[in-house]
């Protein structure tokens, strides 16, 4: 589907309003001495990749509800993902779920990427599932099981996806374990930690020289009493153990309510442990709700530590894996991606006008009230315009929900694909 003079079209007829709102915008900026266009370079420079997994309507345990036009193979999702990039400038890699989207022909797909600007983000193992004809059943763990067997058959499955990986020259893989016990006495805490911990090894050492090993944590479900990782700081222990080619990875969803995951964030970056980042809504836990569109001023305080952390030199953390890991089930999964993308750059352009030298001088004089307007003024400033002024400067749209909807994308999408097409997956 080419879009891109529909783009430019659109673009048009809101190039007035644009102007307007990006003139004003650069002028309150200039005048507190910001660098516009160099805040607009970096937000151009923000890219978010998209999981396989969200492009299909979500479902929950009680019911899906597709919309249709859903992507019904690995190429219709990269379609798909091509489609968000081309409309946001900001989505230029996608994550692949193995063994949901076992590539047939990497060749042919590393051809397919290349053609939409695309290329691999990551690869994720999944050992929460079995599959047909699987040997052992992954219903008491995986990478943690008691039995030998069952920890090599997911040891063997995850050097697999980074075979998959290699083929398409992805560099991460992605490890989240749903091991853990529903009721207490079912697992020995420690013994499960270390069998965890000696088989991520073993995967670690098939890992290649460039590739990173994202550890990710989340403190229950589908285990209720407890899960063998389930907070950052079994995540980062298992690094530690692991080497430095391994580092935790944060998802938003993926914390107790009123969590303070700022600080989580900043610690990690502190250690230099921080390694990827996973977007998500929660009002109670994994949601998976629009990225967000429930605590904007929380999701903008952890921007704040990232931004802080980043553009800090003597902070050594490796740059970080952006990535969206909802998939949602109440709405048109294009329409819910692209904003989470606007969600996310609005955030961040947000984190990117804190003056720094102040904030700090403000916090080494304990002046909290100073420290704290500081950030509340950031925050009630509308950065929109800075969004649109980045898209349009690569060639996207000015507003891409806007876009996606006058263009009557997923009509279209419906049209080619059928009302009753399912991704793949879900
Ligand atoms: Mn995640």
């Amino acid at each position: 589907m080419v879009i891109q003079d529909n783009i430019q079209a659109h673009n048009e007829t809101a190039r007035g309003t644009h102007a307007f709102h990006f003139q004003h915008i650069g002028e309150l900026l200039s005048r507190k001495g910001l660098d516009v266009q160099g805040i607009v370079e970096q937000i151009k420079a923000f890219q978010i990749a998209i999981p396989s997994w969200a492009l299909g309507t979500g479902g929950t345990r009680f019911g899906r509800f597709p919309g249709g036009g859903e992507p019904r193979s690995l190429e219709e999702k990269i379609e798909d993902v091509g489609l968000l990039h081309q409309l946001s400038r900001s989505c230029n890699s996608i994550s692949l779920h193995i063994p949901w989207d076992v590539p047939k022909d990497p060749a042919a797909l590393k051809q397919h990427l290349q053609t939409q600007g695309l290329s691999i983000d990551s690869v994720n193992s999944n050992t929460f599932q079995d599959q047909p004809g699987q040997l052992h059943s992954y219903k008491f763990g995986s990478l943690a099981h008691t039995d030998a067997a069952v920890r090599r058959q997911a040891i063997e499955h995850n050097i697999q996806c980074i075979e998959h990986g290699r083929a398409l020259e992805a560099r991460v893989l992605t490890v989240w374990l749903a091991d853990g016990a529903n009721f207490p006495g079912q697992q020995h805490f420690r013994r499960a930690w270390q069998r965890c911990a000696e088989a991520l090894a073993d995967i670690y050492r098939a890992m290649p020289p460039d590739w990173t090993m994202l550890i990710e944590y989340k403190p229950y479900e589908p285990n209720f009493y407890s899960m063998v990782i389930p907070d950052w700081g079994t995540s980062y222990s298992l690094c530690q153990f692991l080497g430095q080619q391994a580092q935790a990875l944060v998802d938003l969803g993926h914390h107790l309510p009123n969590t303070n995951i700022e600080q989580i964030v900043a610690r990690l970056m502190h250690f230099g442990r921080l390694g990827g980042f996973h977007f998500n809504g929660s009002m109670y836990g994994d949601d998976d709700l629009t990225t967000g569109s429930i605590k904007p001023y929380q999701f903008f305080l952890i921007f704040n530590e990232l931004v802080d952390a980043m553009s800090d030199p003597a902070v050594r953390n490796p740059p970080l894996a952006w990535m969206i890991d909802a998939s949602h089930n109440s709405k048109d999964p294009l329409e819910d991606l692209l904003q989470s993308v606007q969600n996310i750059l609005n955030t961040y352009a947000k984190a990117l006008l804190v003056d720094r030298a102040a904030l700090a001088a403000a916090q080494e004089q304990n002046d909290v009230l100073a420290a704290e307007e500081l950030l509340r003024d950031v925050f009630a400033t509308d950065t929109r315009a800075l969004l649109a002024e980045a898209a349009r400067q690569a060639g996207g749209a000015l507003d891409p929900l806007g876009a996606y909807r006058s263009l009557g994308i997923r009509e279209q999408l419906i049209t080619q694909r059928g009302k009753n097409s399912v991704a793949t997956g879900l």
